[in-house]
């Protein structure tokens, strides 16, 4: 199962103890004050990570803590702080904490402190005054910074590719990138959305391909509409049309209404209309649509001339 939404918590490190410590020397019967301060208790970050697209390490481990810092020690000794905890993320993470929105975060390399670590407290030396030279307080690290973590994944790619069931979606990936989906000539093969890389003339652009999409989908049918949100993000669609389909302008109308009902802004984006399996149109005589392209994953037919075009708009967006 892809995971795209997972609730975690966290808890920054404890500072640590001050300590209250005399001098003890040779000759020296009482010492001044040497009790050093705790160390202050490690943060947490959230960091963005490439080679992730699934928040799959969220769904077993559900807690997640820093280092606290260590005691202060005599001899005026400064606990060590507690390690800092980064929570590595895949791009597209949004986060809430404790239910409010906190960054959205999509860019590699992004990094940004979640919960603060408790500062060490001070040790007795702290306390000496020209009055109290043997000063017996001292005060305890405070606790760090503790919340509740709701991950959503929304994939960041360039291209999202639609389309009903056995519309050809998941071949052609296999034939412009290195995915290797399953392929099948049955509906609903492909149960979550992948993602693949395609380069091209020198550039790369990101597929993702969102199965499932059924008449009804939003309604919860099939497979749901839930992989739309993967969607969102993207900055064009292409949508598949099988030249075998009895109604292609029926089977494109299906699809459009359930970008429609799950988020209305999916139906502005850029899309390339695309009949697939387009070796197949002779016997399949006229269809009812005009797509923008017609392909074919078997013959390589306009394969390229797709691929110029999605980099084409991906170059004006
Ligand atoms: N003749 C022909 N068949 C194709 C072509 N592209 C895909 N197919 C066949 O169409 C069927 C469905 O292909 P898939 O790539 O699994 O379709 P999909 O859109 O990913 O389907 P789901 O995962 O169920 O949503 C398979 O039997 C493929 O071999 C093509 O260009 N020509
Ligand atoms: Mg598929």
């Amino acid at each position: 199962m892809l995971k795209d939404y997972e609730k975690i918590k966290i808890q920054a490190g404890r500072g640590g103890n001050g300590v209250v410590s005399f001098r003890r020397e040779k000759y020296v019967p009482k010492g001044g004050p040497d009790g050093g301060d705790g160390g202050d208790g490690g943060d947490i970050y959230i960091v963005v990570q490439e080679n992730l697209d699934t928040l799959y390490e969220f769904s077993h481990k559900k807690l997640f803590k820093a280092d606290n810092g260590e005691n202060g020690k005599s001899k005026k000794m400064h606990g060590a702080n507690g390690k800092n905890l980064d929570i590595r993320v895949p791009p597209g993470t949004i986060i809430y904490k404790n239910s409010k929105l906190f960054a959205d975060l999509t860019k590699l390399g992004d990094k940004k402190l979640i919960a603060k670590g408790g500062k060490g407290g001070l040790g007795n030396t702290k306390f000496s005054t020209s009055t109290n030279r043997t000063p017996r307080q001292s005060t305890p690290g405070k606790d760090g910074e503790s919340a509740e973590l709701t991950l959503e994944l929304k994939f960041i790619a360039d291209v999202g590719l639609i389309g009903l069931p056995n519309s050809g979606k998941s071949t052609l990936i296999s034939v412009i990138s290195n995915a290797k989906p399953k392929i099948a000539d049955y509906l609903f093969t492909t149960i979550e959305p992948n993602l693949a890389a395609v380069d091209h003339k020198k550039k790369r652009f990101i597929v993702a391909d969102i199965p499932g999409l059924i008449e009804g989908s939003s309604g919860g049918k099939g497979l749901g509409d839930k992989f739309l949100k993967h969607t969102q993000r993207t900055k064009i669609l292409v949508h598949l049309i099988s030249s075998e389909s009895q109604n292609p302008k029926r089977d494109y109308t299906i699809i459009r209404n359930e970008l429609s009902s799950f988020d209305k802004t999916l139906t502005t984006k850029d899309e390339i209309v695309v009949i697939s399996k387009s070796e197949l149109l002779k016997r399949a005589g006229k269809i009812n649509l005009r797509p923008d392209l017609s392909i074919s994953s078997v013959t390589h037919h306009n394969i390229n001339r797709l691929l110029d075009l999605i980099v084409k708009k991906l170059s004006e967006e």
